[in-house]
């Protein structure tokens, strides 16, 4: 495929409710979208990365540096979304960046074939259980007032962020007030080893599995915790590629696995690592970083893969903004609808682009 050139455009959208982790507290998501067009084509792509490099190391600014400077100027004559990976190979790390390209250079592809992501991905499902993560609250009858309504909306499983300080009381009150739900945490690395034995003291609470407890590089650690734990550990930020996720089940670090295609290097590495999940016997679940539609369209088509055997954090356009960039995607009977439409069979509607836009850039290509 041939491309003319690609704009970067630089968009805020406030979030309906702050979003409160154990490494900060998300007002406004800063978007970096990539829209990759030629002779009658055009693809769009969302950079996950956040305001700062707090989450990873990766950060908005830094990513819109990288593409810019390095990834665009490496895109060959003729570029296909499964050269991508041997392209950007020598740009060391950024994987949110090269997966906005990825979706991009995708989805101009797939409306040229037309063909929709999901059908690409191997999805065997058209529509997927939602789960909703819920951040740290000021109190715990906030944080029952919030689940509640979650619930009532239809939400199939709930993910509580916790952090020393956070945890146990809050688990303890969600069971007790809403007993047999589906209900997992969610630490962000805001543990260590030392703390094993209290977070064995989740053990009771029958939790689903409890996600990224201790640093991004603390493998073993993992392996250590999974074995003192009756709760399952599900590793997020240690699973940067498909070689980390073998490392981590060869290591006994977790036995479920969460998958944002932005923490992977893109849609293509996250099927892979889908597929070596599933030749073990490992679950897995769809991340999310809040994406506008463009990422959750995505989302939703690698959700419906059929490894994908856990709810995801793939929730209702209004769970996160008041107006989407795209037409919402709604939560009906608990379960979201996969777009069918050609490559992510959404786009960003005029209007709302404009309005939320900062500023744009166009870069050309020879
Ligand atoms: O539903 O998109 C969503 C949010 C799910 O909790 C969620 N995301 O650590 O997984 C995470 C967290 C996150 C959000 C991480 C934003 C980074 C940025």
């Amino acid at each position: 495929m041939k491309l003319a050139g690609v704009e970067l455009r630089r968009i805020r959208m406030p979030l309906v409710t702050p979003f409160r982790t154990s490494f900060g507290t998300e007002v406004d998501r800063e978007v970096l979208l990539v829209r990759v067009f030629g002779d009658e084509v055009e693809g769009w792509g969302e950079c996950v990365a956040a305001a700062g490099p707090l989450y990873s190391a990766e950060y908005v600014n830094g990513d819109e540096q990288v593409i810019r400077d390095f990834l665009l100027p490496r895109l060959p004559a003729d570029v296909t979304a499964r050269g991508l990976g041997a392209v950007f190979e020598p740009v060391r790390g950024h994987p949110m960046a090269k997966a906005a390209v990825e979706m991009a250079v995708l989805d101009a592809e797939l409306r040229l074939s037309g063909m929709s992501y999901a059908a690409y991905l191997g999805a065997t499902r058209t529509r997927v259980p939602a789960g909703v993560s819920v951040g740290i609250m000021d109190s715990i009858p906030e944080l029952l007032d919030a689940v509640a309504a979650y619930l009532q909306q239809g939400y199939a499983r709930i993910k509580l962020k916790i952090e020393p300080g956070w945890d146990l009381e809050p688990v303890r009150a969600v069971r007790e007030r809403f007993g047999d739900i589906l209900l997992q945490v969610d630490a962000n690395a805001a543990y260590r080893r030392a703390d094993l034995r209290h977070l064995a003291a989740l053990d009771p609470f029958g939790l689903l599995l409890i996600e990224q407890p201790l640093p991004e590089d603390d493998l073993l650690g993992h392996a250590r915790l999974a074995r003192a734990l009756t709760t399952p550990i599900c590793l997020d930020e240690s699973i940067v590629s498909a070689r980390a996720a073998a490392d981590a089940i060869t290591l006994g670090a977790c036995s479920i696995v969460n998958v944002k295609a932005g923490r992977v290097g893109g849609y293509l590495e996250a099927r892979r690592i889908h597929d070596l999940c599933a030749a073990h016997g490992v679950p897995v679940w769809c991340g999310g970083m809040l994406e506008t539609g463009l990422g959750r369209a995505a989302n939703l088509a690698f959700a419906a893969l059929p490894g994908c055997t856990l709810p995801g954090d793939v929730s209702a356009s209004d769970r996160y903004y008041t107006r989407d960039l795209t037409e919402p995607f709604r939560l009906a009977d608990g379960l979201m609808s996969v777009p069918s439409g050609p490559g992510l069979g959404v786009a960003p509607l005029p209007d709302i682009l404009h309005e939320f836009t900062e500023r744009t850039d166009v870069v050309r290509l020879p």
